[in-house]
């Protein structure tokens, strides 16, 4: 809704991107983004590396003693103790705690959302970095203040050629096909499978803006889970005067009976699929559960709070997604919950799952024209997917 897009080079836009580059190959924009974008300084990042909740590490390249890697969260002796180079601070999920970086979010409103993972923050002091390595996820890497070099390497790397006996993987040799420093504003985007080594040239900050992809393991992980859940106790019987002398026979019959009852289950050709997938999607991280309100809301309250042009928002961890389905209606697919909906609630979903922010006049628009968007909107409000802003 408020979208402010993306500088991308000339001769490139968002459809452009989207064919030639997304999870095909890299693309450097200079200046793609405007500095006052990057709120975060490094004192406010080394506070949220303090708070107990929040994920954070730290990464030392020690000559001696060759790379450390520390969990947070930390304290003011830890900061105190770093040495006077090569080490990086990383705090991840920042979005989902400062409004400011979530923000930011809404520059990247072309590709999928619901594949959007987090925004991680990494301050690096002079000739920091996490060493080259390889991502299994699209990121954007935006140059928030200082400069970093990245250095890109085209060819294929395995196992094999990972430092032994570390946590990180991080590759043992690495050949530089794209050596590029970026300054303030400056994004660099990564498919995944890319080589990369990012050193900080001089103190600075990075911003990256990282995608979340399940593959087949993971699908089948949960996807079975869910088959299992829909399994009942019917079992295997014997059929009707079994000869004495097949008693050790596994026999046909059985083994029709047992493909029979697992046949009743669940498949990816069956329409429950689609609504596994899209709450498998998004679902949060266990850290992000969001909780209903302490007092519901009623359809009254809702309509007092749009007009008195209050505007709602969404919950900073709050995961959308829509779909329409060939055989029975719209869906929204909401933190791991499905709601079922009619056809006619397309612009509203549409909406829901694009804006970050839901200014009163657009939400009363959605109410006056479309007939149950009024209890959809309040349903999201008492779950906790839409919150009211808070007044100043
Ligand atoms: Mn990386």
């Amino acid at each position: 809704m408020f979208a402010r897009p993306l500088r991308f080079p000339s001769g490139i836009d968002a459809d452009v991107f989207l064919r030639d580059y997304w999870q095909k190959r890299p693309l450097l924009m200079r200046q793609a983004l405007p500095r006052a974008a990057f709120t975060v300084d490094a004192d406010r990042l080394a506070g949220l590396a303090c708070e107990p909740d929040i994920e954070s590490r730290l990464i030392i390249e020690d000559r001696t003693r060759g790379w450390q890697l520390r969990h947070g969260p930390f304290d003011v002796g830890d900061f105190a103790a770093l040495p006077e180079s090569h080490w990086t601070l990383l705090v991840q999920d920042v979005d989902k705690y400062l409004d400011d970086v979530a923000a930011l979010v809404d520059h990247f409103d072309f590709v999928p959302g619901w594949r959007i993972d987090d925004i991680m923050i990494s301050y690096a002091s002079h000739g920091g970095g996490v060493g080259p390595h390889i991502d299994a996820y699209d990121v954007f890497l935006m140059q928030a203040a200082g400069r970093r070099r990245w250095r890109l390497s085209h060819r294929a790397y395995t196992d094999a050629d990972l430092l032994p006996g570390l946590e990180q993987r991080i590759l043992s040799s690495f050949s530089v096909d794209d050596d590029w420093l970026l300054g303030p504003g400056d994004v660099l985007y990564l498919p995944p499978g890319i080589a990369h080594w990012g050193t900080a040239d001089g103190d600075c900050m990075t911003y990256s803006l990282g995608f979340r992809a399940p593959d087949q393991r993971e699908l089948a992980g949960d996807w079975f889970q869910h088959v299992v859940a829909a399994a009942g106790d019917a079992r295997l019987a014997d059929p009707d005067g079994i000869p004495a002398a097949r008693r050790s026979e596994l026999t046909p019959e059985v083994l029709a009976q047992a493909r029979e009852l697992l046949r009743q289950l669940p498949t990816p050709d069956s329409d429950a699929f689609g609504d596994w997938l899209g709450c498998y999607v998004t679902q949060a991280k266990p850290q992000f559960e969001i909780v209903p309100r302490d007092t519901a809301w009623t359809a009254h309250d809702l309509d007092a709070w749009l007009d008195a042009e209050r505007p709602l928002r969404r919950h900073p961890a709050a995961r959308l997604a829509w779909a329409r389905h060939a055989s029975d209606g719209l869906r929204l697919y909401c933190h791991g919950d499905v709601h079922r909906l009619p056809d006619t609630l397309g612009d509203a979903v549409g909406l829901l799952c694009d804006s970050r922010q839901l200014p009163a006049a657009a939400l009363r628009a959605l109410i006056h024209n479309t007939p149950g968007a009024r209890t959809l909107l309040l349903d999201l409000v008492n779950d906790g997917v839409l919150e009211a802003e808070p007044q100043d």
